[in-house]
């Protein structure tokens, strides 16, 4: 396995199809969750392994990642949202859930509504999507374990009723899972699409199939 960076290209607002130039992204990565938990902390941690204490709450960026990972060239495309609860933002976010392939759902461990919020998160993204999504449930804030609100184990239940991975991770400290929880999610993706393109050309396969036994059978009648 082989993990390079070589470049993020940020694309500031909407919509993510704008920043989609050049090679089609190999998986599409949409982070929720609520206000203040260090979604975008996570990301810029991710891809570049700085932390920065404050960031623009209300900025709603996608990242262009391109990596070689598992030795491939991959391009991995992140958004980063910045929902507020409103009826404007909920379209918005709807479009979001749409637009990805899979999702990283952030609750602070110090703060008990926004793991609340993670539950409601995924029962969205089911209802949207119409299928059981790939997601990866993750409990930021791991430094301030005096101020915890959200145990681990409760952590892990939940992943396990949504059918996601579970990580506790920090932002602020850094670490190998932040890394792993991206690449883990896009190569869950990647195997998704795999299996699903495999089922579509068998699926066109078999219809070519049956118009070329429909013309057999006609052709054997007239004769
Ligand atoms: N202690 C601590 N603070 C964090 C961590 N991640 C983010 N923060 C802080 O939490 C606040 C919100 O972070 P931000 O990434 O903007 O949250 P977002 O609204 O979910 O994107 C900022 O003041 C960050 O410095 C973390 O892992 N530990
Ligand atoms: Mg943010």
């Amino acid at each position: 396995m082989q993990m390079r960076m070589t470049s993020a290209s940020i694309n500031k607002g909407k919509p993510p199809e704008s920043s989609n130039k050049g090679k089609q992204p190999d998986s599409r990565i949409v982070i929720l969750g609520n206000s203040g938990v260090g979604k975008s902390a996570l990301v810029v941690r991710f891809l570049t392994n700085r932390f920065i204490w404050e960031y623009d709450p209300t900025l709603e960026r996608t990242y262009k990642h391109h990596t070689f990972l598992d030795e491939e060239p991959t391009v991995m495309e992140i958004l980063d949202t910045a929902g507020q609860p409103s009826p404007e933002d909920s379209i918005q976010q709807e479009g979001n859930i749409r637009w990805g392939d899979g999702f990283i759902l952030v609750y602070a461990i110090n703060d008990r509504h926004s793991f609340e919020s993670a539950a409601a998160l995924k029962h969205q993204l089911d209802h949207i999507k119409k299928t059981n999504v790939q997601c990866m449930l993750v409990g930021n804030k791991m430094d301030l374990l005096h101020e915890r609100h959200v145990r681990t184990e409760e952590g892990e239940t939940l992943a396990q009723e949504m059918s996601c991975a579970f990580y506790e991770t920090s932002a602020s400290d850094g670490g190998e899972e932040i890394s792993e929880i991206f690449y883990e999610l896009h190569r869950d993706i990647k195997r998704r699409k795999m299996v699903e393109s495999k089922g579509r050309r068998r699926s066109s396969a078999q219809q070519v199939k049956n118009v070329f036994n429909r013309m057999l059978n006609k052709i054997g009648s007239s004769s």
